[in-house]
């Protein structure tokens, strides 16, 4: 019997129903989960399958009750309006109503300015600072914080006080104010007198930390692209070497002036060059034969049979004959020489190729000693990016074209701060805090402080020094580089991609 009757169209519809619900409550939910803030080496994992049994029913329900007394309470003023209306008596006193809510809205958020103090107040500040120049930074923080507190109280309860104490009333007329001179002397010179020495101090702090650099400092280069961080030490000599934007090759990933890498780089520009005088020589040759095979496949019904490989054939042969091809060689060969030249100008520099970029050590994380004074100096390649080591409350924008610095010492190690935060995992970061593109939330590279040059030294023994690719000696009977007359035309199937 009961089997029959959950067989019933009946049980089927109500199904339906229940399945609709569950999915409209899912994606409902969805949309409302709160967005947490993770920390970067914190692994997103894979949403949940939806069950109904994830979810909080008492919750929910709670606030469907929530919902359906504030419809009966609308319900019932509506009531008290109609019936105003129609006796001509007064039922609700309005401004009474207005004046207590206003009074729940104080405390209500008093209450919660008090819970929010008691519970979240260890996240308002990142804790210890592990820098020199951290501590300054945080008293201007607290600074700015205790003023702003200390106005949003008083206003707030002065607000909500005076719409309550001079709410409406029968036997009460309000008085004409209009003008007074003490009161606009006093509020405008109060907040002028705040804002002058909040804004004073922090110029000060600011033009401190970023003017005065300890002649002693040492000079670390970090070198931002998308998506990552590079760091470049001086080698024993002590002496960062020159870089530009137009060395970056491969194996030069930061673009240093070192004779063997850049030798390198001119040698391939310059077989790019011999390539594409090849492909010049020969566009003739390679618009017959693309010609020659659009005609094969048209004529042979091929077109229709592969329309997606005709199409490639039938772009390179109108590209071929309308001079398209011939205008992107052009321009490829243009931009390859510009580059050439601006290389083989750099090269003839020799104080710029001074030869200290020799020794530089190119490195995946940066480790620094502690109450050692550094200097970073930051370059982009591609976008701005910008460094951020919240430990040391440093940071600075990356700018493509536009070398920027930040001094600062370290005051705590990676241990002490471990040891201070109770979390023997715990690491310095610099992260990337510009939205610089797809996987800028990833963008970060792993800072240690030791406490002594001897661990530094053990350290940077262990970093290899940048080494520039040997280069390799031509082959005999090789066309020698940059004369194009020499060269056999190119096969046309490679020239166009
Ligand atoms: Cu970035």
């Amino acid at each position: 019997m009961l089997n029959l009757c959950l067989k019933t169209p009946f049980s089927t519809k109500l199904e339906m129903k229940m399945d609709t619900l569950r999915k409209s409550l899912a994606s409902m939910a969805l949309f409302f989960t709160p967005i947490l803030a993770m920390a970067a080496d914190e692994v997103i994992a894979p949403p949940k399958e939806f069950s109904l049994a994830n979810y909080d029913w008492i919750s929910i329900l709670s606030v469907l009750l929530a919902l359906l007394i504030i419809l009966v309470v609308a319900r019932a003023f509506d009531i008290g309006a109609l019936t105003e209306k129609i006796t001509g008596k007064s039922v609700v006193k309005w401004n009474d109503v207005n004046a207590w809510v206003g009074v729940i809205v104080l405390v209500a958020g008093l209450i919660g300015v008090w819970y929010e103090l008691k519970y979240h107040s260890i996240y308002l500040m990142l804790g210890n600072s592990a820098s020199a120049h951290g501590s300054t930074y945080d008293s201007m923080f607290y600074w700015t914080f205790g003023f702003t507190f200390f106005v949003f109280i008083v206003t707030e309860v002065l607000l909500f006080y005076f719409m309550f104490r001079y709410r409406y009333s029968a036997d009460r007329k309000a008085h004409y104010y209009f003008h007074n001179n003490k009161l606009e002397v006093i509020w405008t010179i109060v907040p002028t007198i705040v804002l002058t020495f909040l804004v004073l101090r922090g110029f000060t702090t600011w033009s401190k930390i970023t003017t005065e650099i300890p002649k002693e400092s040492q000079e670390v280069e970090v070198f931002a692209y998308q998506f990552g961080w590079k760091a470049r030490y001086a080698g024993d000599d002590n002496n960062l070497g020159n870089s530009n934007f137009t060395l970056i090759s491969g194996t030069n990933p930061l673009g240093v002036a070192e004779d063997n890498a850049v030798d390198e780089l001119v040698k391939e520009l310059e077989a790019e060059v011999v390539k594409i005088k090849g492909l010049q020589a020969s566009i003739n040759d390679s618009v017959a034969v693309w010609k020659k095979n659009h005609d094969y496949m048209v004529s042979t019904g091929l077109s229709r049979t592969y329309p997606e490989e005709y199409k490639t054939v039938k772009t390179k042969y109108t590209d071929g004959i309308s001079g398209a091809y011939e205008r992107t060689l052009e321009k490829d060969l243009k931009r390859k020489m510009t580059n050439l030249s601006r290389i083989v100008e750099y090269k003839k520099d020799r104080t710029f190729f001074d030869g200290s970029a020799k020794d530089d050590k190119i490195t995946t994380e940066i480790v620094l000693v502690k109450n050692k004074p550094y200097v970073f100096k930051f370059r982009a390649r591609d976008v701005i990016h910008s460094a951020y080591m919240p430990d040391f409350r440093v940071q600075m924008n990356c700018v493509p074209g536009m070398p920027t610095q930040f001094a600062f010492t370290p005051t705590m190690t990676t241990e002490e701060t471990r040891k201070a935060r109770n979390n023997a995992e715990y690491d310095y970061y610099l992260y990337c805090n510009k939205i610089c593109g797809g996987a800028h939330y990833n963008m970060k590279i792993k800072v240690t402080v030791v406490d002594s040059e001897a661990e530094y030294n053990t350290w940077m023994a262990s970093q290899a020094p940048f080494v520039a690719p040997v280069a390799v000696p031509a082959p005999a009977g090789a066309a020698p580089s940059g004369d194009s007359a020499t060269v056999a035309p190119v096969t046309p199937t490679v020239a166009m991609k």
